[in-house]
């Protein structure tokens, strides 16, 4: 136990961190012993085992609430973990959490189960307490670091941060359901919890039909277009800003559980468990926040009905319901503690005997080695949810039974069932149908079992909790964004660079000088490209190059290049080196090809009504689509025949109305390789952003540097955010050179 320092005022400059986790609560609760003292206890909850080797391994910090109001606590450190807590006060408990948290933004997520309420003072409230834990996220966490945002509490927490600090990388996590548009149009404040959640470059959700209703939120209220995964929010200066809202479906510490249930002391509890209910046959259970989404009426109905009908007895079946206390000062929440209670306590009333209790019915919390054990103990685990983001009940339940035994019932509408599919699969309010599947599960043959449960553990063993965050954290640094500014590696890496005789300084165009735009003739460098691009030019040994996939005479319309530069278009075909003449890099025997293939086409189109022929650098096209269909496929068909003789090493490519012909593929990587030869370079730069630029990353060599712009997987070494970096880069290189010149200069000086 780590003891509790309180503080009035804020000391001095505090450390900041690489990695920060905002999240409602913190890890740790504070604990009073019994002499009087305050310590801290970490709190184990499946999100910090998740986090905590990573946080450890990074330099992490987690910020949040410790679970006391009115306290101001210094942070501290606590299990390898730096730990900012931020204030709440007693008020705004009850408004921002209690009210617009769990009272507004909880039942509107989860289907209007509950009628939402909306209060102004309880949103003024959630905005007030949001931009505290932003800022106390935006002080702990160093330049350019990831902060990772959790949970409906906090959905304005992206936007206020990116505010703050526009170089941070920043991901968020929704626990809960997305509700579809109909259902989320209610929220007053609908377009600024949106705006609040977009400023992250990462959205994560439990299930693809939370990132689908999201997404169509954005562009029913924003307009802004969504293609797949990607959303492009507009950004200063006309640019955009691209946020990925996808699926991450979290998962638990599955190992964990199951070396749990391993313990023998944990099986012999079960074994005791299952005594002191009076061996039923067939124990069933229920493990539960005590919250109206989890649908524990509806399987009290069900269960009472069956044994109203006789299909079951209390004597074969019994079923523990654990509701574990929760949000008890939330109007609905006391209201369902009645609900259930009474339904319990007639139930019981109705069909217990003196020896056998229909309902074994637990308002407690447990330790976890307890619920393991009633894991362990129950034959048929029940989730009823009439809405829940994942579940992880269900998942807990699968992972500890490693005797493969034991039957879940699911309802389809737990986030769990898009992937433990061989549960048996449940639609709770179809009151008929859980009473099926509860007597379907009761008898179900242990063959049966078996193979459901051997795949179920599958799912949750290859998926859990540690995959579950590497991938989204992977996603939000490798994928979703790209640190802003010139990581020191980088810098590093250009002056060893420059140290060489002669420097190859590569640039693809588009998407790497200039952004990419709808029409391709608008293409147009960032500003501050042709000043950088002029003092590489100006420097002795360094030659500069443009390498692009566009056709030269547009690369040069685009580019404007300054005449030193030397432009290789359609990638690598077109040359033009320190000439003025654009050159096509083809051997004699291919020249002799295009001229064959050049006569064969003509012909055809000659003989072909509404038939022509487009030369492109190192082929030829035959356009058909002024002509009937038949002609044109007849058309086509010889073409194809009489080069497939002629010349077989033709490069054939089907167009929609037209055929082509090429006597050379050439990629960006052959471009690179000319461009090395022609300018006798020992080191080459090469930036590029897109796969056709990935063959030029292949062959860089060692002392080369490949820089990606950009997100998405890259040969390349290093990587920045976008266009307006690369003048940024260039500088740096220029810099670099322009050092070891004077250096040598001064050397031969002395
Ligand atoms: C939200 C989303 C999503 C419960 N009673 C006791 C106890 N528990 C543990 C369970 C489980 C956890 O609490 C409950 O997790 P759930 O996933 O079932 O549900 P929520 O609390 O509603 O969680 C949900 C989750 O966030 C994660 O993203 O799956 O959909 O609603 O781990 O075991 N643990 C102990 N004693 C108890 O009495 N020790």
């Amino acid at each position: 136990m780590t003891s509790a320092a309180e503080t009035t005022a804020s000391a001095g400059t505090s450390p900041t961190y690489s990695l920060v986790v905002v999240s409602n609560r913190l890890p740790v609760e504070i604990e009073v012993s019994e002499d009087g003292t305050e310590g801290w206890r970490t709190s184990p909850g499946g999100l910090v085992t998740a986090l905590e080797p990573m946080m450890r391994s990074t330099d992490g910090a987690w910020v949040g609430w410790p679970g006391i109001a009115d306290r101001t606590f210094e942070p501290f450190e606590n299990d390898g973990i730096s730990i900012v807590p931020v204030r709440l006060s007693e008020s705004e408990l009850e408004e921002y959490y209690e009210g617009f948290s769990n009272d507004t933004i909880w039942p509107l997520y989860h289907d209007v189960i509950a009628p939402p309420r909306f209060h102004r003072e309880w949103w003024e409230a959630y905005v007030r307490v949001n931009r505290r834990f932003a800022e106390a996220a935006a002080a702990a966490a160093a330049p350019g670091a990831t902060v990772w945002v959790h949970d409906y509490q906090l959905q304005l927490v992206p936007r206020m941060l990116r505010d703050l600090r526009p170089d941070l990388v920043i991901g968020f996590f929704n626990h809960i359901p997305f509700p579809p548009y109909g259902i989320y149009a209610q929220l007053p404040w609908r377009k600024q919890i949106l705006d609040g959640l977009l400023g992250a470059d990462l959205i994560g959700f439990q299930r693809l039909a939370d990132a689908g209703n999201f997404s169509r939120a954005v562009r029913r209220l924003y307009g802004y277009p969504t293609r797949g995964v990607a959303i492009d929010v507009p950004a200063p200066e006309g640019t955009h800003r691209r946020v990925i809202a996808k699926h991450f479906p979290i998962s638990i510490d599955a190992a964990a559980y199951e070396e749990l249930a391993r313990r023998p002391e944990i099986q012999e509890r079960a074994r005791q468990i299952r005594e002191d209910l009076g061996n039923p046959k067939t124990i069933m259970l229920g493990v539960d926040r005590l919250d109206y989404t989890k649908g524990i009426a509806h399987r009290i109905k069900a269960f009472g009905e069956l044994l109203a009908d006789g299909s079951l007895s209390v004597e074969d079946v019994t079923l523990v319901q654990v509701a574990s206390p929760s949000r008890e000062r939330v109007g609905p929440y006391i209201a369902l503690r009645d609900e259930i209670e009474l339904a319990v306590g007639r139930l019981n009333g109705d069909f217990s005997t003196i020896s056998h209790t229909a309902i074994s019915y637990h308002h407690h919390g447990y330790p976890r080695e307890e619920m393991v054990a009633l894991y362990l103990a129950a034959d048929v685990m029940l989730v009823t949810a009439l809405r829940d983001g994942m579940n992880l009940v269900a998942k807990e339940y699968v992972a500890v039974r490693f005797d493969r035994d034991g039957v879940l019932v699911l309802s389809e509408f737990a986030g769990a069932a898009d992937e433990l599919k061989q549960a048996v699969l449940i639609n709770p309010h179809d009151i008929d149908g859980v009473k099926a599947a509860i007597l379907r599960a009761v008898a179900m043959p242990r063959q049966e079992r078996l193979r459901r449960m051997r795949a179920l553990r599958r799912k949750v063993f290859d998926n859990d909790v540690a995959a579950w965050s590497s991938s989204f954290l992977r996603t939000l640094t490798e994928g979703a964004a790209v640190r802003p500014g010139i990581p020191d590696t980088l810098a590093g890496a250009l002056k060893d660079l420059s140290r060489a005789d002669n420097i190859l300084v590569a640039l693809d165009f588009d998407g790497t000088l200039a952004p990419h735009v709808d029409k391709p003739e608008d293409a147009r460098a960032v500003a501050g490209t042709r000043e950088a691009v002029q003092r590489l030019l100006d420097l002795d040994g360094v030659r500069v190059a443009f390498v692009s996939g566009r056709a030269l005479v547009s690369l040069q319309h685009v580019s404007q290049p300054q005449t030193d530069v030397l432009l290789t278009g359609s990638h690598g075909i077109e040359v033009q080196l320190d000439t003025p003449e654009i050159e096509l890099d083809l051997v004699t025997v291919e020249l002799e090809q295009l001229d064959a293939l050049a006569r064969v086409l003509e012909r055809i189109a000659d003989s072909v009504d509404g038939t022509w022929i487009e030369r492109k650098p190192a082929g030829l096209a035959l356009h058909t689509r002024l002509a009937t269909p038949r002609n044109a496929a007849a058309a086509q068909k010889s073409a194809r025949d009489e080069l497939g003789a002629l010349l077989p090493g033709l490069t054939v490519r089907d167009g929609k109305d037209v055929i082509e012909f090429a006597v050379r593929s050439s990629t960006k990587g052959d471009a690179l390789e000319r461009l090395r030869r022609h300018t006798g370079a020992d080191r080459v730069f090469y930036a590029g952003d897109d796969t056709t630029d990935e063959d030029a990353f292949a062959v860089l060599q060692p002392g080369d540097v490949g820089l990606k712009i950009g997100a998405g997987d890259s040969l390349a070494g290093y990587r920045v955010r976008g266009p307006e970096d690369v003048p940024l880069v260039l500088g740096l290189i220029a810099d670099a050179r322009a050092a070891v010149a004077a250096e040598r200069e001064a050397a031969a000086g002395a």
